[in-house]
């Protein structure tokens, strides 16, 4: 900032025409709240499609634009490619990161933990920041098991998971249909437990619908601050949701493990 007074004016406009323009692509993935099936955001994004050669014991696709192989990827929460799969009840979520072979196609090993039909979301960024969510579905052979959607109704939900965390996480409604999700991370002596940065963010929450409706959003940065001693008590809020019910499943990192867990929301 303290050179921008000495250089010319010319210069001076383009380098804060430069870091703005950094400035917006940097908030695009963050501040993302993709809708359902097929979404693109950004001015120049391009029309692109996914072609699935998946088998039972992997999944595999490619991104198309005009059935030629797309290739221009850029980085979003530090991957190329994040794939999120859900069962169709809203059980079965896991957050995946394929990679890329020369031919432009994505893998990932994956056994369904069950049978039944699977949501699955390419969540990426083209080079110039616009973002991507396509859906595409896949259905696995085998046992059902427990299978249907059960909602917890309480707004106050006791969500650790047994990975040593006490976690309770809550919901407010705000006036523009957008939701505030509050979370209390405590270790089982009852300490506040510091987050550490997981792909780029304080903490990442996938909030899917039984329509397939999918939203992606962030801990709120003015409200946790990315300094030492306040990384606690982390806090998303999302923009107008369409849907009346949600399950929520957001991801922590504490102590180098990746803790999941899972919150039913119901307008
Ligand atoms: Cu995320």
């Amino acid at each position: 900032m303290l050179i921008f007074p000495l250089l010319p004016m010319k210069q001076f406009l383009s380098l804060l025409l430069g870091s703005l323009f950094l400035l917006s692509a940097c908030t695009v993935p963050t501040a993302s709240q993709h809708g359902g099936g097929h979404t693109t955001k950004g001015l120049e994004a391009h029309a692109l499609a996914l072609q699935d050669q998946s088998n039972e014991t992997e999944i595999a696709f490619r991104i198309t634009e005009d059935n030629k192989t797309f290739m221009d990827f850029g980085i979003s929460h530090t991957k190329e490619m994040h794939l999120i799969v859900v069962r169709d009840d809203l059980q079965h979520f896991a957050h995946l990161h394929p990679t890329r072979d020369e031919s432009g196609t994505w893998r990932v090993t994956y056994a369904a933990p069950a049978g039944g039909k699977y949501w699955l979301y390419a969540d990426f960024v083209e080079s110039n920041q616009s973002a991507h969510t396509i859906r595409f579905k896949r259905t696995h052979t085998g046992d059902l098991g427990e299978y249907g959607i059960l909602k917890s109704v309480e707004t106050t939900q006791h969500v650790g998971n047994g990975g040593g965390y006490d976690i309770t996480m809550d919901a407010t409604t705000l006036g523009d249909g957008g939701v505030q999700f509050n979370y209390w991370i405590y270790d089982v002596m009852g300490a506040d437990q510091k987050l550490e940065t997981y792909l780029g963010e304080l903490g990442h929450s996938v909030l899917i619908s039984p329509s397939g409706e999918f939203v992606h959003v962030h801990p709120f940065k003015e409200y946790v601050g990315y300094d030492a001693t306040n990384r606690t008590h982390p806090v998303f809020v999302t923009g107008p949701l369409e849907d009346p019910y949600y399950r929520v499943f957001t991801q922590f990192q504490i102590k180098g493990k990746i803790i999941t867990v899972e919150y039913d929301w119901q307008r």
